[in-house]
């Protein structure tokens, strides 16, 4: 197989070795992150219906989808839009987003070109909109089939909150979170602020058991490590509230100013969104960055039981271990929880975090139908009884 100039080229493990020829079809499509596995997928269809065009979309503009396929550009439209799923007979209608791999059939004559079919998604970030007033927010899909996800929050106004509904959410997503201090320069300059080694820590325990980076966007300190999750086949998307340095980051990543970057505003310091859409950006190594605008809220679609139980594994570990049954955590004679804060196993603010964020997707389950019982009250049930079991045999066990 004949590589391609400029082309990365895919880790072949041998297993994959059959599918060679996919690849080498669709080989300017490598630099956009496509895998042996996407490529077989693309050839599956394509042989049975030789005018759909593969492609990644690599931005959304209105009703106007970007996408980089093999040989050219397309601005295509999606309006029949669907996933592919193996039977023909399923129809899920799918919303393309940056990221998604599609197949396109261009249109004839004066038609436009149409993404008819979009592959299912390995991976899907997305969040529930809030909308100011309005009671109902919909979910917006943030981007398809990425591999990780750097959470960048500034040293200078680090926030423990914001960071664990960001972790859930990606959490909920199917990829993986990176910690990614950003900003570190400012903090040599200022004798109030925290030093680099305290902000690590306190992301530490914002964010157990994942990776925490700390870097400076602007001289490029600490950011070689985060290369390594850039390789060729991966897709690395960045979240974080607006102006924290997300763009400066990418430049950075990418070697040349690839997006715009902007001032923040004297009077907060919440950035003025500079990036105002999401966009897919191939690396030099063969990676591919996806920058977004800044989000303000953080708010999990329902459903995130799962991820919520993820953020906060060492609080649910104390679930069902109190004297009664149904204890509130209110202290309550022989309250686990309330040991365990008391001792200083268990942060009391992470909790808290755990409750509010509990009783929100609660609510969201139950503002139809009140009387249900919730995802979230059976999966901490199943928890409590689960520990007690465990807790009770282990005892069996030392006595
Ligand atoms: N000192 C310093 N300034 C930085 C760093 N990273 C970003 N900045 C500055 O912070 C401001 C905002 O940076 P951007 O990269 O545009 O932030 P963003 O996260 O992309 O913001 P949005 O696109 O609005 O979401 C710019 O003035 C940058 O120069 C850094 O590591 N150190
Ligand atoms: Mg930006
Ligand atoms: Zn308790």
């Amino acid at each position: 197989m004949g590589k391609l100039q400029g082309t990365p080229t895919l880790n072949s493990s041998p297993q994959n070795d059959n599918l060679d020829q996919p690849v080498a079809e669709l080989a300017n499509l490598v630099q956009y992150g496509l895998t042996e596995s996407v490529a077989a997928r693309f050839a599956s269809i394509t042989s049975k219906d030789s005018d759909l065009v593969p492609g990644r979309v690599a931005r959304v503009d209105g009703i106007s989808t970007f996408v980089h396929a093999d040989s050219v550009d397309y601005r295509a439209v999606s309006t029949y839009a669907r996933i592919a799923h193996d039977d023909e007979f399923e129809i899920e209608p799918a919303q393309p987003t940056v990221g998604d791999w599609v197949l396109i059939r261009p249109g004839q004559n004066q038609d436009p070109d149409e993404i008819e079919l979009v592959l299912p998604r390995s991976s899907l970030l997305a969040r529930k909109r809030v909308q100011r007033g309005k009671e109902e927010g919909d979910e917006q899909v943030l981007a398809a089939n990425i591999s990780t996800v750097f959470v960048v929050q500034a040293a200078t106004y680090f926030n423990p909150g914001r960071l664990e509904r960001e972790i859930a959410l990606v959490w909920g997503s199917g990829a993986t979170p990176v910690v990614v201090i950003s900003k570190t320069d400012l903090l040599m300059e200022d004798n109030d602020a925290p030093t680099e080694e305290e902000v690590i820590e306190q992301a530490r325990s914002s964010a157990p058991g994942v990776e925490v980076f700390a870097v400076s966007g602007i001289t490029g300190a600490g950011t070689d490590p985060l290369r390594e999750y850039t390789i060729a086949g991966s897709t690395v998307v960045l979240i974080g509230a607006s102006g924290v340095g997300k763009s400066t980051l990418v430049n950075q990543l990418m070697g040349h100013e690839a997006m715009e970057t902007g001032d923040i505003r004297e009077s907060d310091t919440r950035g003025r969104h500079t990036t105002v859409t999401r966009q897919l950006l191939p690396l030099p190594n063969g990676g591919v960055l996806i920058d977004t605008p800044g989000i303000r809220s953080i708010a999990l679609v329902s459903g995130s039981e799962e991820a919520l139980a993820k953020t906060f594994s060492e609080v649910e570990q104390y679930l069902g271990q109190c004297r009664f049954r149904d204890c509130g955590h209110n202290g309550e004679p022989g309250c686990a929880i309330g040991k365990a804060i008391k001792k200083g196993e268990l942060s009391a603010d992470r909790f808290e975090s755990y409750k509010r964020m509990g009783r929100e997707l609660e609510y969201e389950e139950t503002k139809h139908n009140p009387a249900v019982k919730t995802e979230h009250q059976r999966r901490m049930k199943v928890i409590a009884k689960n520990n007690r079991q465990r807790s009770r045999s282990g005892k069996r066990k030392n006595s």
